[in-house]
């Protein structure tokens, strides 16, 4: 079976979802959708969010659930752990990661990435908010040398692709670097996953996707 994913490679959710399906070597096209309240694209993901993917049953969004579709529906190359509190452990990171700590330093990326500018009391709640996120993730974090330990996992698949952003965005509105601050080791980390065949054609393509998009700008 064939998946389609849509979507476009500037964004960290998008590439969450495409390291997924290159670790787990599942089969996919890419159709390159712009986030949109067109019809189109609503009647595809409710909130013109995107990723989104086809499947033969129907189109998926959120890149969780698809995440965990993925896995069941194609169990080789597993991405989460076998024990059922070790995949627990993993969900729970990347919620945090997601809810807490991403969800939070969006607010930036106006700025950081688009160039609009963004208050200065918007950057001073965000910086408080995401300096209590990450350190509460880093709380859950092992890099040893995996986000969660021995193993690599879904938690790197998100991590990998947030935490980056994340961190290029702190040093443009802030002038400092939370991510390294407050998850110490991470540039290593990010080293780590960049070894990683498939990393490297994410980030090759996401390169070209910013390239492309600023050009256009
Ligand atoms: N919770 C969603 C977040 C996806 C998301 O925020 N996608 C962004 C691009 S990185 C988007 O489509 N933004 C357009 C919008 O918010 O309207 C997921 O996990 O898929």
């Amino acid at each position: 079976m064939m998946i389609t994913l849509y979507g476009f490679a500037i964004s960290n959710y998008y590439n969450k979802i495409k390291f997924a399906l290159m670790e787990k070597e599942i089969g996919f096209i890419e159709e390159r959708v712009a986030p949109s309240q067109d019809e189109a694209v609503l009647k595809r993901s409710p909130l013109g969010k995107i990723p989104f993917i086809k499947t033969p049953e129907g189109y998926l969004s959120e890149s969780q659930a698809i995440l965990d579709y993925l896995e069941e529906s194609f169990p080789a190359h597993p991405l989460y752990p076998a024990d059922a509190f070790d995949r627990a452990k993993c969900r729970e990171f990347i919620l945090h990661l997601e809810l807490n700590v991403e969800q939070v330093a969006r607010r930036l990326y106006t700025e950081a990435v688009f160039g609009n500018n963004v208050s200065a009391a918007t950057k001073e709640d965000v910086k408080a908010k995401l300096t209590t996120g990450l350190k509460a993730l880093a709380k859950l974090m092992a890099l040893k040398p995996y986000a969660l330990g021995d193993n690599f996992s879904a938690a790197d698949i998100a991590a990998w692709p947030h935490l980056q952003l994340i961190s290029f965005a702190s040093q443009k509105i802030y002038d400092e670097d939370l991510v390294a601050i407050y998850i110490p080791g991470v540039e290593r980390y990010f080293k780590r996953i960049e070894s990683r065949h498939y990393a490297q054609k994410v980030a090759e393509d996401r390169a070209a996707a910013l390239a492309e998009f600023f050009q256009g700008k």
